[in-house]
């Protein structure tokens, strides 16, 4: 079938779904592509069908699916959630894993208190079942918030995961971007869970083990006059940074130019907008002025 997505978000996707075939064994369109013409593909077809049932071996409980390189929880907060003791969402059909009870995650306590964990996944098929079933980011209401973070860590600045790190975050005033900020959302999406933020990490781990990606999670934020979408990273530049600062610049360049779709030199500020800029969460806390990096 053919996809719908275009350009970055294909892209995205389909890092996120070789990523997973890789970890199958499942022979992708590439492996095939690079088969000599008259040469023989050894397959082992037992060890392929074994474990991977499709509706032609059972029409009724087929269960095919594609690993993530890591899980991932879904949390949401919106004036309809604040200060309301709200059931468990219907849909957090997946078992919930406890937070764990670091000094990050009680220090958080108060900020956490209204957001509320929507659910939680690790599988290609998941996501899709839950951004099919969630309201985009365009139909909220204003002061609502989607945070997508890796499981584990809380959507905090206190996070032990987050709390040497910042955001690279884009502002979009929402008369004019109403009608993208779904497809830039699910983009960012794609490439976080997909790992394309950070893709020499990704690359370089053949293990199979989840990659310590600088990514801990992304959001985004609809206000009164715009939207905000934000990539929280583990790190952030310091004096002494080793070489951080350009892998943090990657990050926001590959989050500018490959997943918004902006040209590298764009200069995107203006009212109600903001280019796309780093700040480090110690700076966001201290709400003076704060010292940014733009892409
Ligand atoms: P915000 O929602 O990230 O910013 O943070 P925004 O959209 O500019 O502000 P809003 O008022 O329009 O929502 C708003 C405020 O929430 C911050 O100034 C902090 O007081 C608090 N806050 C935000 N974050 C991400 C955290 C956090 O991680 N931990 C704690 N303790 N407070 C936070």
């Amino acid at each position: 079938m053919e996809s719908t997505l275009t350009g970055s978000a294909l892209a995205a996707s389909r890092a996120a779904l070789s990523a997973a075939m890789a970890e199958n064994n499942v022979l992708t369109s590439d492996d095939v592509g690079s088969i000599e013409p008259g040469e023989i593909q050894e397959i082992n077809m037992e060890a392929q069908a074994e474990g991977i049932r499709t509706v032609f071996s059972d029409p009724t409980s087929f269960n095919v699916k594609h690993p993530l390189y890591s899980p991932w929880t879904l949390w949401f907060d919106s004036p309809m959630t604040k200060h309301r003791n709200l059931p468990q969402t219907p849909i957090s059909a997946v078992p919930q894993t406890p937070l764990p009870q670091t000094p990050g995650v009680a220090a958080a306590q108060g900020w956490m208190e209204d957001i509320k964990r929507v659910i939680s996944f690790d599988s290609v098929e998941e996501f899709w079942g839950l951004y099919n079933n969630i309201v985009p980011p365009s139909s909220l209401p204003s002061k609502a918030n989607y945070y997508l973070f890796k499981e584990g860590i809380i959507p905090a600045w206190e996070d032990e995961a987050n709390k040497y790190g910042g955001k690279w975050s884009i502002q979009l005033p929402k008369d004019k971007n109403k009608p993208n900020v779904d497809k830039m959302w699910l983009y960012t999406m794609l490439a976080a869970i997909g790992e394309t933020f950070d893709p020499s990490l990704a690359a370089s781990d053949p293990s199979g083990s989840p990659p310590n990606s600088l990514i801990t999670g992304v959001i985004v934020s609809t206000r009164q006059q715009f939207y905000r979408i934000s990539i929280w990273t583990r790190l952030a530049p310091g004096q002494d940074d080793d070489g951080l600062r350009e892998r943090i610049e990657g990050v926001g360049r590959h989050f500018k130019v490959k997943v918004l779709g902006y040209t590298e030199n764009q200069r995107l500020a203006g009212p109600l907008a903001t280019d796309v800029e780093f700040v480090t969460h110690k700076d966001s806390e201290k709400k003076g002025k704060t010292k940014k990096i733009t892409i």
